[in-house]
Formats: C-alpha cells, structure tokens, sequence
C-alpha cells in the first residue's frame, strides 16, 4: 500500500513523535488533538511536552509544511489512533470478593468516532493504545462499521504497540521490532506498509488481539518478576539474609534472572497494564492480581523498614532522594517514591525531599527541597529511593559534613555497608536485616 497522507489521533507522549517521525520521512502528516492548547502550541512550532530532540523534530515537521495539528481528521490513506487509556476513576470491577481496576476506554471510542465520517474504501486503520484484549475486534471494529465499511473486507484495520521508553522515544520509534496485528493478513501487510516508511527494526505481522496481548504480556511479566523480588526482600529480612547477596549468588544459575526489589513499582506502564488483563479476565489472573498488590504495598515495607531505624517517626525529620519512578529519569508520574512520602507524613514524619532531575517537580503536599544540602541538613535520617547515578556516587565522608543525620536507609541497593560505616553512618537496608542473625 502507498501512504501519501495520515491522521495520528492523540498528540501525546507517543502519538506526537510517531506524527513527527512520519512527516519527516515525507508523508503528509495531520495531527488531531482535542486540546486546542495542543494544536496551537504543535502549529506554532512548539511542543507541551518533555521528550529530547522532539521540538526540533516537530519544529522541522511544520516548517517543512509536512505536518500540521487539528482538532479533527480529515480524509487520509491511514489513521492512526495514539490516545490515552487510562483508569477509570470511581469505578471498580468485583470478582469473588476482589475489587480491581477499569480500564476507562472512552478516548479510544471518541478517537474512533471521529473517523467514522472521513473512512473510505482501501484506509488502513491502526490502533496503538495500550487496550485489554479484543479491544480491535470487539471495539474499534464495530464503531468503525457504522461509516457503512467493513474491517478487512472494505478496509484495512490493526493493532500496534508501542513499546518505547520515554527519554528515547525518537529513536526507538525507528529502532525497535514493531508488531503489527492485522483483522486479516492484508491488514497485517497494510500496517507493514506504513510503519517500513521508518521502522528499521524487525516487523512482525500476526493477528490483533495476538498483538494486544503481547504488549501487555511484556509488561505483566515485568511486573510479576519484579514482585517476586519484592517479596524475596520480604522473607530475607524475616530470615536475617541479605536479599542482594542472595539474588545475586542465585542470578548465576544460567536460568535464572532474578530482577531487583525496590520501593515498589511505579512509571504510566508497568504499574496499569496489568490491571487490563486482571479485567478481561479475573477468573483466570490470580498470580498477575497478586502481583499487583504485592508492587503496590512496597512503598509499607519501606516505611516500616524506616521506623525500625528511627522508632517513632512522630516530628522526626526525613530527607528523601530521588521521587523520579525510576533511576536517570526525570519523570515523577506514578512515583513509588511519593506513596513511601505519604506514609511517612501520615506516621507524623517530616519529609523533605529531593529530585535532581526535576528542579520543579511540584508535587501535591510534598515539601521539595532545593538542592542535596538543603534536603539533609537537618535530617534525623536520609532515605534512598531512586538509584539515580548522581546518588549511587555520593561521597559518605562529603555528605557527612553536611547533615546531622547518622542513619541512612536505602531501599535500592545503591550504597556500599562498609564505606558509610566507616564514614560514621549506620545503613539500614531494604532486604537485608542481619541484625536478626
Ligand atoms: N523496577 C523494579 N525492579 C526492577 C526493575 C524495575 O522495582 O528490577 C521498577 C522501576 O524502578 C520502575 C518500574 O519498575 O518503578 C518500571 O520500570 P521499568 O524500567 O521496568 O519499565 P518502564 O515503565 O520504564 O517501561 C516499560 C518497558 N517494558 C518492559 O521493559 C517490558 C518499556 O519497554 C515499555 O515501552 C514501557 O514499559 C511501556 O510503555 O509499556
């Protein structure tokens, strides 16, 4: 198939450099967004978003008159829909006495709506949010139909995941292997079509909601990996082991790849996907369910961890580094970091606390502090939460000279025993409590 022009729906974190890819690849690119702030701020050239080298991959995409934001599509070879499919906020789904979470689908009906007036015979259709399964099919599909077409037969329709990290998206937009899951295998070769315009790394077709569960697999098993570490440093510390030493002896096991325990699990994907297969069938995810509740309870071991080294946390003052949801980042969203913060204030605590890579980071009822020296001057203890590199490489005798704190906790493996021993501290570890020996 040939693409001369396209509609990306949603000009969010994906969906805006997916368009700007594109259209500097050629193709006459219409970017749709319903925030007219955002259609603004994209035709003036400008971004609303924190992504490096996007605002001089957009700036070039709308001086080159290849792409330009609107609120609504118009007709086009393809349609691409990139929105949001966040939760639902007061609404929980119920199953023998469990309570989870909704996937709140409604963007991706609305996106796939506002086609239906401008799909023509021979279109190609791509869906990129993360959905729950059969969302193309059972969906996507059925609203596309009321423009009198129908998918596979009169047009073209497939699922594709992204499946970038933020900080890189602009190149692994076009490095990546993409997966395109077609209704047909025409759709899956129309989808090929499109994304070979970019894509140098492998393309695999298969069916849609094959593609759909894939994405969501990857990241279920992420998060299942990482709650069995989580719960590993639970049972070490009941034991008197340290669970690092232990992951780290049981990690040359040629099978075994043990991932890294923490003070839970945060960021806009690990932490929802899961939650859209628990939906789609709760009879059958008891272990991803369970995964997700022991993730999220993290942020109380890290606390009671905290209270085991202070006592009473009542007026103590606590510097906490790092709120970011995950070392070298500057991205606070979903942060494990900020539930640890809200326990400790509601045990009475005063935190203090510190984000070298968001200077700005305004974050509801946190008392943000303006450099390392401001957060742990009058600290009673120091909290690691984020292996940021600038943290991991802190010199112990330094910071010494700088807080009045003795005790430091770290819940990321980040600080060597020894060397704040010797410096005059005494580290408290998530995962380790040899004091039981
Ligand atoms: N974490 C741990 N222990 C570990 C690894 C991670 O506690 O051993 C925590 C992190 O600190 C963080 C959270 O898990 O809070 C998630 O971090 P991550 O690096 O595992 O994942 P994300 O959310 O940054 O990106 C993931 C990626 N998916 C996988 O690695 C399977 C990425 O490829 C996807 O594009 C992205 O989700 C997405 O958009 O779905």
């Amino acid at each position: 198939m040939n693409f001369q022009k396209i509609c990306v729906i949603g000009l969010g974190y994906i969906g805006l450099p997916t368009a700007s890819t594109f259209a500097a690849h050629g193709i006459n690119v219409l970017g749709v967004d319903i925030s007219p702030h955002i259609v603004e701020t994209i035709n003036k050239g400008e971004i609303h978003i924190h992504e490096p080298g996007l605002l001089e991959e957009v700036k070039k995409a709308i001086q080159s008159g290849n792409f330009k934001a609107a609120a609504k599509p118009e007709e086009a070879d393809a349609f691409i829909i990139a929105v949001p499919t966040p939760f639902q906020e007061n609404k929980f789904g119920e199953y023998n006495g469990l309570t989870y979470k909704l996937a709140d689908m409604r963007a991706v009906t609305s996106a796939a709506e506002s086609i239906v007036p401008f799909l023509r015979k021979g279109n190609l259709v791509v869906l990129e949010s993360t959905s729950p399964p059969r969302t193309t099919v059972d969906l996507v599909a059925p609203i596309l139909a009321r423009s009198g077409l129908e998918a596979g037969r009169d047009f073209h329709l497939a699922y594709s995941p992204e499946r970038v990290l933020p900080g890189q998206i602009l190149r692994e937009l076009i490095e990546n292997a993409r997966v395109i899951g077609g209704v047909t295998s025409e759709s899956s070769q129309a989808g090929r079509d499109l994304y070979a315009t970019f894509v140098k790394g492998q393309i695999i077709q298969t069916d849609a909601t094959t593609a759909e569960m894939v994405k969501l697999m990857e990241n279920t098993y992420r998060d299942v990996n990482i709650a069995i570490a989580n719960e590993f440093s639970r049972l070490a510390d009941k034991f008197g082991v340290d669970v690092w030493e232990a992951i780290s002896i049981a990690n040359l096991h040629p099978r075994v790849k043990i991932l890294s325990p923490g003070p839970g699990v945060g960021g806009h994907c690990i932490s929802v996907d899961p939650w859209f297969l628990v939906e789609s069938a709760p009879e059958l995810t008891p272990l991803i369910y369970n995964a997700r509740q022991v993730n999220d309870a993290q942020p109380n071991f890290v606390v009671k961890l905290v209270q085991r080294a202070l006592g009473s946390l009542n007026e103590k003052k606590i510097a906490v580094l790092g709120l970011a949801y995950k070392p070298d980042v500057d991205d606070v969203r979903e942060s494990p970091a900020t539930e640890v913060i809200h326990i400790l204030q509601h045990t009475g605590a005063q935190v203090k606390a510190w984000e070298p890579f968001k200077l700005d980071a305004n974050m509801k009822g946190v008392d943000m502090a303006s450099s390392l020296e401001d957060a742990i001057k009058d600290a009673d203890a120091v909290i690691l939460l984020v292996k940021h590199t600038e943290f991991t490489t802190l010199n112990p005798n330094e910071l010494a000279q700088k807080t009045k704190a003795r005790i430091v906790i770290d819940t990321v493996n980040g600080w060597n025993d020894e060397v704040w021993k010797n410096a005059g501290f005494t580290l408290f570890r998530l995962g380790n409590n040899k004091s039981k020996i």
